[in-house]
């Protein structure tokens, strides 16, 4: 029912994606040939990072995750931005298989599902593992978009994670999309992705973590309008 609730939550953000998930492909961040723009489009300002919350940048520098390899102790909050108008995701994998969204018997990995102009933040909830992480619009996860929390620095390492996600190259299998999945596996989503430059006056079942991102949001607006003030 979790599932459903989330789908429906999520269908205006697949219906603006979907036009763009054919079109867009391959069509470098911000092209204003698969723009779908409106008057609304929130604009995202990444905030630096805080005790206990980091940011992570998706595909302002090509397809990227930006950093793409961090370190998080339990009860951190990783936020992820999407500040493009092109479609990306932050889907969980495991080290066998970058490209495969995680799931079976060792439990169902989160998902933000395809989105853009938007903010998904994961709760870090176990630091003995890695997390490992892809993008999963077709052909980026084989291009190397791609990304760890707490990964070894040798070994199984994020050097080699990238790697064995770039030699699937366009092999890399194509993963469908029906929207956020929240959960995880050592880090939990608990929100479906949210417009940051909306208020933060949550639907009831907003999480800690939804609010944050959003409130990191609003103090950088605040700071903004202030800025502007002074000006
Ligand atoms: C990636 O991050 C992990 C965890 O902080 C660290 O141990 C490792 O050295 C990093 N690897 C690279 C290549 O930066
Ligand atoms: C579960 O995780 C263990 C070790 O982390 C791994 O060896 C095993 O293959 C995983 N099982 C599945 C079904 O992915
Ligand atoms: C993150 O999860 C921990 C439990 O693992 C919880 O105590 C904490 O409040 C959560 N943080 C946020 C911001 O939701
Ligand atoms: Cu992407």
């Amino acid at each position: 029912m979790f599932t459903t609730a989330l789908t429906l939550a999520l269908l205006p953000i697949v219906a603006f994606a979907s036009p763009q998930y054919g079109g867009g492909y391959g069509a470098p961040a911000g092209g204003g040939g698969t723009t779908t723009s409106s008057a609304a489009t929130p604009s995202i300002s990444v905030p630096a990072n805080s005790q206990g919350q980091i940011a992570i940048t998706v595909g302002a520098s090509g397809f990227t995750f930006s950093p793409s390899n961090i370190t998080a102790q339990v009860g951190d909050i990783v936020s992820f931005y999407f500040t493009t108008s092109t479609p990306h995701s932050v889907t969980q994998s495991t080290f066998a298989d970058p490209c495969t969204p995680l799931t079976g018997s060792n439990g169902t990995g989160f998902d933000s599902g395809l989105t853009s102009q938007s903010v998904f933040s994961i709760n870090v909830t176990d630091t003995s593992k890695p997390i490992w992480f892809f993008c999963k619009f077709p052909g980026h996860c084989g291009s190397g978009m791609v990304g760890s929390i707490n990964a070894p620095s040798s070994g199984n390492d994020y050097p080699t994670f990238l790697n064995n996600a770039k030699s699937l190259g366009s092999a890399a299998p194509t993963v469908s999309d029906s929207g956020a999945v929240t959960g995880g596996v050592g880090a939990l989503a608990t929100a479906a992705p949210s417009s940051a430059s909306s208020a933060p006056a949550p639907t009831g079942s907003q999480s800690s973590a939804g609010r944050i991102a959003a409130n990191g949001g609003l103090a950088l607006a605040a700071v903004a309008i202030a800025v502007a003030f002074a000006a």
